[in-house]
């Protein structure tokens, strides 16, 4: 069976479930689809219109979570998922803290920290404050030991390599200041880099951002 990835290489999401899938070594295919527009036939494979979103035998799967758990379930060789429920669940609960808790907080920031728009004092202060607890909780969660839920690569690490740098460079454009200072992810980040999987995602995510922000630049 084919799978097809769609989305496109600067997009973290993208890059989580791109990273899955190599690190799996599950055969699959790559279509270049821009997000955010109300195109009816982006609409009709992903509702909302968001990147990623998969293209199997039997229809689209939008919302990367889905995603990464079809792929699973589908793929069972290289588990990155435990198979202890407990443990499973450690694995899911890091991926919600880094997407919901530090991902999608930090995202407020994205329009001044990388696309050249204002946002206001009152948004960097309450991104600020729900970073500061967004942080303090992953903490208490991730064991970098080596790996985000310990001593296996899982889908955590998936998404904490996908998630976590932006979150970082976010942080310290805005603030002046690392907000994931007191985490030991230079350490991991450089480690992971060293994954021939890690080294791919980058660089096509690499050709992808000039690529994005070129065309937003042409449309200034
Ligand atoms: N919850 C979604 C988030 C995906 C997401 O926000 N993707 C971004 C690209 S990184 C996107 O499609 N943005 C366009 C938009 O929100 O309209 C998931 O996990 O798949």
């Amino acid at each position: 069976m084919t799978i097809k990835l769609c989305g496109f290489a600067a997009s973290n999401y993208y890059n989580k479930i791109k990273l899955q899938l190599l690190e799996k070594e599950v055969t699959f295919e790559e279509e270049t689809v821009w997000a955010g527009t109300s195109d009816a036939a982006l609409v009709s494979r992903s509702p909302l219109g968001k990147v990623p979103f998969l293209d199997t035998p039997q229809g689209s799967i939008s919302e990367s979570i889905a995603c990464a758990e079809y792929i699973e379930a589908v793929f069972p060789q290289n588990s990155l998922l435990p198979t202890d429920p407990y443990e499973a669940a450690k694995v899911r609960e890091l991926i919600l803290y880094s997407e919901l808790h530090l991902e999608l907080v930090a995202r407020q920031l994205y329009p001044e920290a990388f696309f050249g728009a204002k946002i206001s004092d009152g948004t960097k202060e309450r991104t600020y404050k729900l970073l500061c607890k967004g942080v303090a909780a992953f903490s208490s969660l991730a064991k970098f030991a080596p790996y985000i839920a310990g001593s296996r690569f899982t889908l955590a690490d998936c998404a904490a390599i996908a998630h976590l740098p932006l979150v970082m460079s976010a942080t310290k454009l805005i603030y002046g200041e690392d907000l994931l200072a007191s985490l030991p992810l230079k350490d991991y980040l450089r480690a992971m880099g060293d994954r021939s999987t890690v080294k791919k995602v980058n660089v096509d995510r690499k050709i992808s951002t000039e690529l994005m922000m070129a065309a937003r630049a042409s449309k200034k």
